[in-house]
């Protein structure tokens, strides 16, 4: 089995310590772009949400999956930084309010650092004046917001008119994703773009930029 699938294995089975030494083996070896380690991160997840949807995970299977991605991603992310050292752009980002979710955010926390980008992370059930504050302080060029249930509509939808109330509507970009959020429920909260994983989030983000 090659070492991102050994990866991959000590993700999905939830253990801490052996994702954390593979992490770093990966790093060491420098064969893996950035790209494709967090692909696996990812797929690793989804693989932990598709076990847990057909009963064959509990919540703690979960959570000490979750506690694994969170122990790699600390040893891979001075790594995935170092590889591209130029500067993209300010980004803030969160979980917002009402929604405890941090996997994927987490994820596209350490792809975007890993693309140049200066990210503040709010961490989860972000209130919408955080995020404005945050904005403010920071000049951010883009601020990217985590929905992972549907009833997070109203905190997206408070986000937005709290950013225009602060007149910073126009200054920054607004970009949404997450589980069980839709390109339709983007376009009626009235964010700039919407993105479903870690490649097409870049993409967004890099056209948001004014970049190619
Ligand atoms: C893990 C999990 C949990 C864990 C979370 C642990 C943690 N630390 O995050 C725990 C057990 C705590 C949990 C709790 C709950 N959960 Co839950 N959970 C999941 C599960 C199984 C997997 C989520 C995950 O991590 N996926 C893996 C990552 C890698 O994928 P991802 O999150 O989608 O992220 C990717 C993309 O979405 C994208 N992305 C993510 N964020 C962003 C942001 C931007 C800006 C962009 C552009 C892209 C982007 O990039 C990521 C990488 O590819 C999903 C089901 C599923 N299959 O998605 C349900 C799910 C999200 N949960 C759900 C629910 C209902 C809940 C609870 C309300 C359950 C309950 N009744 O108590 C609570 C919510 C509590 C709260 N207030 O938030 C529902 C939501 C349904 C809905 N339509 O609203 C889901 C869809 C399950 C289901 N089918 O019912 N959950």
């Amino acid at each position: 089995m090659g070492l991102l699938d050994r990866f991959k294995q000590a993700l999905v089975a939830g253990d801490a310590e052996a994702a954390a030494g593979l992490a770093g083996e990966v790093a060491a070896r420098d064969t893996y772009s950035a790209g494709r380690i967090l692909a696996a991160l990812s797929s690793a997840m989804e693989e932990v949400g598709a076990k847990y949807e057909t009963g064959e995970y509990f919540i703690p299977e979960m959570l000490r999956s979750a506690a694994a991605v969170e122990a790699a991603l600390q040893v891979l992310d001075p790594y995935l930084f170092e590889r591209r050292p130029d500067h993209a752009g300010v980004v803030v980002m969160g979980t917002v309010r009402g929604d405890v979710h941090n996997i994927g955010k987490n994820i596209i926390v350490s792809a975007l650092r890993a693309a140049g980008y200066r990210v503040y992370d709010l961490g989860v059930n972000v209130s919408a004046a955080k995020f404005v504050a945050k904005v403010k302080e920071v000049n951010a060029d883009l601020l990217l917001l985590s929905a992972f249930t549907t009833s997070t509509k109203q905190a997206l939808m408070d986000v937005i008119s709290a950013l225009g109330e602060a007149g910073l509507r126009g200054r920054v970009k607004v970009v949404s994703g997450g589980a069980a959020h839709s390109p339709e429920l983007a376009r009626e909260v009235g964010v700039d773009a919407f993105a479903g994983d870690v490649k097409s989030t870049l993409a967004a983000c890099r056209e948001l930029m004014g970049g190619a």
